[in-house]
């Protein structure tokens, strides 16, 4: 076969993930664990030709170059390697979902491109394999190669799944930010940055783990508030440390959407904040509250729009 589509979509990381082992590999320092998010996807195609001479790259419609395409032919020499290939690819990738919405398209951009190389390629990478594979080109993308919830352990190759996707009630919006903001700084310059200059990178490493192990208790135990505010005490640590190096994502959403958030446990509904590495908000509730908690993040200013997800499959072939 030399030709194979896969889909993946990406990830929420509840636990989250924020600085590398000083090792070769893109080996997270801590544990991480996130929610696959359903209804948003990456759909990539990728076809070897014998006629190309360097591989192709064609994100959303435009062809890439510089440092992006070379992060994706990193994943095709490995695979290359692998199958015994010196043959070069075309890979067409498109998000259904707004690249710029602070949903990492890296995570299901990784996961869906090591799955449809490795498959277009002929080699007989399992789920563990292509997990290791994306975690290389990206961390967060190890997760996405699986459903439901998934945690991807410090310096272990690949992630795994820890319940599927019916396993708990969870909607989460994502409210992304109105245009207009200069990008931020990468994540992998972010975690350095945090590494080198935070005062409080040490406290982060240390609480992390514990903060991991606490989330999964309470995800298997089925127990949404303290998933809830172990979630949104992850994202405020990550951030703490982070800010303290200078490096500052958050914006006017997180800090009037943390606040309004809060504002409705006070009132009795349970909603919770998280925030990545950029200005937009995500907030977690359950199927009940949702229609309640989606009316109350609309009346927060200068967001361009809601994207409301639950919890989704793993990533997959769809077409041989
Ligand atoms: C996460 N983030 O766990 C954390 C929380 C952002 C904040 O993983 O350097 O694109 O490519 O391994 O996976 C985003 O970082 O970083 C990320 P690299 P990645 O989801």
């Amino acid at each position: 076969m030399t030709e194979a589509v896969a889909r993946a979509h990406p990830n929420l990381a509840l636990a989250k993930y924020w600085g590398k082992l000083e090792r070769e590999g893109n080996f997270p320092a801590v544990p991480s664990l996130s929610v696959t998010l359903g209804g948003l996807s990456t759909t990539t195609r990728v076809r070897f030709d014998a006629a190309l001479t360097a591989d192709r790259l064609v994100l959303n419609g435009a062809a890439v170059s510089g440092t992006e395409l070379l992060r994706a032919v990193k994943m095709m020499d490995r695979v290359r390697a692998s199958a015994g290939s010196s043959l070069r690819a075309e890979i067409v990738s498109d998000n259904d979902f707004p690249t710029a919405s602070g949903i990492a398209s890296s995570a299901s951009g990784f996961a869906a491109l090591a799955l449809a190389a490795s498959r277009a390629a002929g080699v007989d990478w399992d789920a563990a394999r292509v997990s290791s594979e994306a975690r290389e080109s990206s961390a967060s993308a190890a997760r996405s190669v699986f459903g439901g919830f998934v945690e991807l352990a410090a310096g272990t190759p690949s992630a795994r799944q820890v319940a599927p996707a019916g396993h708990m009630d969870l909607v989460v919006f994502v409210c992304v930010a109105g245009e207009g903001k200069k990008k931020a700084v990468s994540s992998s310059e972010g975690m350095r940055r945090t590494a080198a200059r935070s005062p409080y990178y040490r406290a982060w490493l240390d609480m992390a783990p514990r903060n991991f192990a606490d989330l999964r208790a309470a995800l298997l135990a089925k127990d949404f508030e303290k998933l809830g505010e172990l979630a949104e005490a992850s994202a405020l640590a990550m951030h703490a440390s982070a800010i303290a190096a200078g490096v500052v994502y958050f914006g006017s959403v997180s800090l009037e959407g943390l606040t309004l958030v809060q504002r409705l446990r006070e009132e009795g509904t349970a909603a919770y904040a998280t925030m990545d590495a950029g200005p937009h908000l995500k907030v977690l509730t359950r199927e009940a509250d949702a229609a309640k908690v989606r009316a109350a993040l609309a009346s927060l200013a200068n967001v361009s729009r809601i994207i409301e997800s639950r919890p989704g499959g793993a990533a997959e072939i769809v077409q041989p």
